[in-house]
């Protein structure tokens, strides 16, 4: 790290949204208080052997009661932008009816307190968290959860649509489709491939539905959906690993970035789900009906983009998968995910070019450390302050080459209950000591506030040039 990470004026426009990114489960704990619902997450921590050390979220960090104090330490930090997550059982405890009144009172008193503190909020109507009732009703493999979800987004766009200006239906669907449902490493923690790609259309179909609810009833705000889009590049110039990264590609972005921003799935994704005796035709009784591409793909305002990846893909005839993946250097995180900032950049690019030009979020990019307080009661986070300042970076030169991106969003305000590994991955800003909950911002939380400043403090500086000029 001998780069100079002093924070300097980046030339994005002066109203580029700098934030920081949380979801509902990871950070609320209160499972069972204010009416709230359990969800699949509450019930996939509590089996053997899913949780890092056992570990439950049923307090995590406490933000269902200190949400306040951690709104004033975003504002102190002068943080603009807040990127969080409703929980679907706590504002409807079994995914139908009427919403929880107190999870309404919970979510309107923080989006509130946002705004009363000069933060933007970008909310997030499902990462993750489904009610369990609707999981036992069959969950997203069932096409009857997309149609619960739908009814969901358009409770919430009348109880809280006037409280943001942008929203996103869901984040992550390979999340909450493959990783779900056919890895078994998230809940509900099944590893069935067919239902796996069942889930992946029903979630897609649940955005279209939530977007449809949200512009009848908030016709003024901004609605996307968030996907996870990982670099992907072949080990080797071989044919053999060229070939495995293409369905790496279709298995983890294409299937959900065609049908949002191309309105079909295209020819390669329907060979995949073919593999699965899957057909992607329109039919009236298969699993995609006839009018879904239509309502998947009905125009957006903006693509969120979540980036962690930077990954090599070479064909391995001796793994399960068939492929074999390794990280690009250097790999200083905890998860040996990489520190290459470029990666940001050419996905960010890549979207712009293939998929949609729309305005880009990078609505969560981030990384993990074994960070803990020194003696001096500071945690010095040096390698979290160099990605940082790398990924940052790289957000303008996407700009610069083309890319018309609005905002990012640093991966996690606060230390937080990193799903199946549990509370030993810290992705944090602001360092959180589980024991007592107290919270510490760390040297890259006040990097980050250094260097929102000096965006601002410039973009001021040169409105006032402007305006002396135009005098
Ligand atoms: C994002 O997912 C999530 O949106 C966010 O909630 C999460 O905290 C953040 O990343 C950091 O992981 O079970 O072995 O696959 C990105 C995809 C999903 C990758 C969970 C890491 C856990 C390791 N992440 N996964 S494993």
């Amino acid at each position: 790290t001998t780069r100079d990470l002093t924070p300097d004026r980046l030339d994005l426009p002066a109203d580029f949204a700098w934030g920081v990114a949380t979801a509902a489960y990871q950070i609320e704990g209160a499972v069972a208080e204010g009416g709230r619902g359990p969800s699949i997450w509450d019930t996939f921590v509590r089996e053997p052997g899913r949780i890092f050390h056992g570990e439950t979220a049923d307090v995590t960090v406490d933000h269902y009661h200190r949400w306040a104090d951690d709104l004033d330490l975003m504002a102190e930090l002068g943080i603009p932008a807040y990127r969080l997550s409703l929980s679907w059982a706590r504002l409807q405890p079994t995914g139908r009816g009427a919403l929880n009144p107190e999870g309404v009172a919970f979510y309107r008193a923080l989006l509130e307190g946002c705004h009363a503190r000069g933060i933007q909020p970008y909310v997030t109507l499902y990462h993750w968290d489904l009610p369990q009732a609707l999981q036992d009703e069959g969950g997203w493999p069932a096409r009857e959860t997309a149609y619960r979800f739908g009814e969901y987004a358009a409770l919430v766009a009348d109880a809280l649509g006037d409280l943001a200006e942008h929203w996103i239906t869901i984040n992550e669907p390979v999340c909450a489709s493959f990783l779900s449902y056919s890895w078994g490493m998230q809940a509900p923690g099944h590893t069935d491939d067919t239902e796996a790609t069942r889930a992946a259309h029903h979630l897609l179909l649940a955005h279209g539905l939530a977007l449809a609810a949200f512009r009848e009833r908030r016709p003024a705000v901004k609605l996307g959906i968030t996907n996870l889009i990982s670099n992907l590049n072949p080990a080797s110039d071989s044919e053999a690993d060229a070939a495995a990264t293409r369905i790496a590609d279709i298995r983890f972005n294409r299937i959900f970035l065609e049908p949002v921003y191309h309105g079909s799935y295209g020819e390669d994704v329907a060979r995949v789900f073919g593999m699965h005796g899957i057909t992607v035709d329109e039919t009236d009784d298969g699993l995609v009906r006839r009018g879904d591409l239509a309502v998947i793909s009905a125009p957006t305002d903006f693509a969120g983009v979540n980036h962690y990846t930077n990954t090599l893909i070479a064909a391995d005839p001796e793994s399960p998968t068939g492929t074999r993946m390794t990280q690009v250097e250097p790999t200083p995180t905890t998860f040996d995910w990489s520190d290459t900032p470029d990666a940001l950049r050419d996905v960010l690019l890549r979207v712009s070019r293939e998929f949609t030009p729309l305005p880009l979020y990078v609505t969560e990019n981030g990384a993990t450390f074994a960070d803990y307080p020194t003696h001096d009661g500071r945690v010095h986070d040096p390698e979290r302050v160099h990605y940082l300042a790398g990924y940052t970076r790289a957000c303008a030169d996407a700009v610069a080459a083309g890319a018309d991106v609005r905002g990012y969003f640093a991966w996690s305000f606060l230390d937080n209950f990193e799903w199946s590994w549990g509370y030993s991955m810290r992705f944090g800003l602001v360092y959180v000591d589980y024991p007592s909950l107290a919270r510490i911002p760390k040297d890259s939380a006040y990097w980050y506030r250094d260097f929102i400043a000096a965006q601002t403090a410039e973009a001021d500086k040169a409105r006032v040039t402007d305006a002396a000029a135009a005098v």
